[in-house]
């Protein structure tokens, strides 16, 4: 239900449950899970493309497998078990996890890609927060990324209406980095990927982690966590290369270390 490789030091992770629109069923979560945890542990993943098969990017989680008759759930059962794990898998990732929204993006569907660190998506797809529509309220860090990044009246507007965005709009809002045309999407996405692959690796990692700490952190906290994640990327044999590449006017080659 993921498909996934690895290529030029970027993790490509496919959602594929095309005829449900990659709705999340518990394996899908337990293979993205296990895509998420390799790029933790391997060395060689130095970029996460995460992306959707067919005309959908994910519809949250599959409705089919939650019939009300069988009994009253524990969603936040499933939340703790699935969803929130993910959320922290993406987030903690000290590399960088690129997203391309090739279709619509609904539920937790919308709120993964919005955790991503950069997301593109196609000029046709939409961002639905459909938890409304059925009587749920937003997770997978809805409710924390969505004022964050556009503001309590549209993050409410949103969520309480469940009204589609569509990809422009939602990036000059600031929900995503760009809207690009459906049939250049793949072809920039996995170029950014492989260009942020070829990056020096610590310091994008580290650079992820202090924009992150930014939103709990003091002015003065955040001062200091600047200075010893400087301190520590001063030390990378790639903040070398790239002063000496810079001095010797060439391109500088990463090593990721
Ligand atoms: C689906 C789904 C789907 C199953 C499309 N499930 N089959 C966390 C904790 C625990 C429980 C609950 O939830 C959560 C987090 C969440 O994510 S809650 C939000 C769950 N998602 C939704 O409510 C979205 C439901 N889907 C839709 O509203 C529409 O399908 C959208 C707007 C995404 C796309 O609409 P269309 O482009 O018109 O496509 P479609 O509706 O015809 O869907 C195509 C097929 O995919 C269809 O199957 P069929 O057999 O009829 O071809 C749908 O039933 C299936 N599908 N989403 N979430």
């Amino acid at each position: 239900t993921v498909l996934s490789s690895l290529a030029d030091g970027v993790l490509s992770l496919t959602l594929n449950r095309p005829d449900k629109l990659n709705a999340f069923n518990e394996e899908m979560h337990l293979e993205l899970r296990a895509g998420f945890e390799h790029a933790h542990a391997d060395e060689n993943v130095r970029a996460v493309l995460l992306t959707g098969a067919g005309r959908g990017f994910c519809a949250g989680q599959d409705l089919g497998d939650r019939d009300p008759n069988k009994g009253v759930p524990d969603l936040g059962q499933t939340i703790e078990t699935f969803y929130n794990p993910l959320l922290r898998l993406i987030r903690s990732l000290e590399k960088p996890v690129i997203c391309a929204v090739n279709g619509v993006a609904a539920g937790a569907g919308a709120n993964i890609a919005f955790a991503c660190d950069i997301t593109l998506a196609a000029r046709t797809a939409r961002f639905i927060q459909a938890f409304a529509k059925i009587g749920l309220v937003p997770d997978s860090g809805g409710t924390w990324s969505l004022p964050r990044l556009i503001g309590e009246a549209r993050a409410k507007a949103l969520a309480l209406t469940a009204e589609p965005l569509d990809a422009d709009t939602a990036a000059a809002w600031g929900l995503i980095w760009r809207a690009v045309d459906d049939d250049t999407l793949m072809d920039e996405a996995n170029a950014l990927a492989k260009r942020l692959a070829a990056g020096p690796t610590k310091g994008l990692g580290m650079t992820k982690r202090a924009i992150q700490a930014a939103a709990t952190n003091s002015l003065d906290q955040q001062l200091d966590l600047e200075r010893d994640l400087q301190r520590e990327a001063g030390r990378s044999a790639d903040y070398a290369e790239g002063v000496s590449a810079f001095l010797e006017k060439r391109k500088a080659e990463f090593k990721g270390r």
